[in-house]
């Protein structure tokens, strides 16, 4: 909405030395604006550390947002919720289309529940802006961890960029532990960039994969492989349980050609039946050990460290690439240059370092 009359105003933040940040110079502004609305905000704050997932649903929504108003009020939520994150163990779930993510997560989800736990599901899909989504088949694959009161599940977030659907994964994260739930199921499809992404803001990966389909046909490249702490062969029922079982056998012993991983944990290999929900309860087993070891080991903190370094960097990133291209000046400039480029006029790394001069000039 007001997205286009924010863009240009960065450069009237004289206090940052060269590099200008937009969205800073747009959020004091609307800092000012918004005082009013604050204690709409805290009032969010205070319903949704008390468990409150309507609260908790506004607030993503927030996050969610494009509006700079929002960005504002989002920014505010976090800063609030902080000091009540951080208490949760958060789980990547992936594998290729179909493999059953959703129905797994709805027994394991279940399973937590009835074991006291609060539960709740994201999920990073980038894809998702493109096709529509998969709300509509997670909603029906998980029907009855929807209507537990100690479940919350949140579709995709969207976004036209990875980073972007990443960042509101991350910070959803924090709102979900800020309200309580203390299991964070994260559910990704396995086909692109999006696994490193959850693997780097999950305690455990879980990568579920079929019988009897090769590697190449399930998709999975060995990268992914390599971060999983636990490979679950799912559909193991009926016809296809002998198939699984020797699957299983296949990734423990492909397991083995990995190097030894920093956390001490040795990957595991389980079957499961997601549907017919035998299995599962071995694998929160070994998301129990694996918490316990690396808690013990202090790789638990360690890792979170991090990835909290690790996003720093990314914010940092974006943001310098998005303040860059939204430059007024480089706006202007950048068409000149290109053309410039395509008839020999300049070398590439010259008209970068002219742009640099233009972006970093007061
Ligand atoms: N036989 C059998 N079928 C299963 C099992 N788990 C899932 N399915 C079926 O496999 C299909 C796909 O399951 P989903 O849970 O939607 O798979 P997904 O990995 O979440 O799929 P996307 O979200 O599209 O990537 C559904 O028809 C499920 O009923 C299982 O353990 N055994
Ligand atoms: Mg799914």
């Amino acid at each position: 909405m007001s997205k286009k009359q924010h863009t240009d105003p960065a450069h009237q933040n004289k206090s940052h030395e060269g590099i200008v940040s937009s969205v800073d110079a747009v959020a004091a502004e609307h800092i000012k604006q918004q005082r009013l609305k604050k204690p709409e905000a805290d009032e969010l704050i205070h319903e949704l550390c008390k468990g409150n997932q309507v609260a908790l649903s506004r607030a993503i929504t927030f996050i969610e947002s494009t509006s700079v108003k929002h960005k504002v009020i989002a920014r505010h939520i976090i800063e609030g919720c902080l000091p009540f994150a951080n208490q949760s163990i958060r789980i990547g779930i992936t594998g290729v289309p179909g493999v059953g993510k959703s129905t797994f997560i709805e027994s394991f989800g279940k399973l937590l529940i009835s074991k006291g736990k609060k539960v709740a599901v994201l999920t990073v899909d980038p894809s998702s802006t493109l096709s529509g989504g998969s709300i509509l088949g997670d909603k029906t694959r998980m029907e009855e961890l929807v209507k537990e009161e100690n479940a919350f599940i949140r579709p995709s977030a969207s976004g036209n960029s990875l980073g972007g659907v990443a960042r509101k994964t991350r910070e959803s994260i924090i709102l979900c532990e800020a309200a309580g739930f203390d299991v964070i199921l994260i559910e990704t499809v396995g086909v692109g960039q999006s696994e490193t992404a959850v693997h780097s803001m999950t305690d455990f990966f879980l990568l579920l994969k079929l019988a009897g389909a090769g590697d190449e046909l399930q998709g999975i490249k060995r990268g992914i492989m390599e971060m999983a702490d636990v490979i679950v062969i799912n559909k193991a029922d009926g016809e296809n349980l002998k198939a699984a079982k020797q699957a299983k056998v296949e990734f423990q012993r492909a397991l083995h050609l990995f190097p030894a991983k920093e956390s001490g944990w040795t990957p595991k290999t389980a079957t499961c039946s997601a549907l017919k929900n035998e299995g599962i309860e071995a694998i929160w087993e070994i998301v129990s050990d694996y918490i316990t070891l690396t808690k013990n080991n202090e790789f638990f903190d360690h890792k979170r460290n991090e990835q909290n370094k690790f996003w720093l960097h990314q914010t940092i990133e974006e943001q310098l690439k998005t303040d860059f291209y939204t430059h007024p000046k480089i706006k202007k400039e950048l068409p000149k240059i290109l053309r410039d480029i395509e008839t020999h006029k300049t070398t590439p790394f010259e008209a970068a370092k002219k742009l640099f001069s233009l972006f970093t000039k007061k």
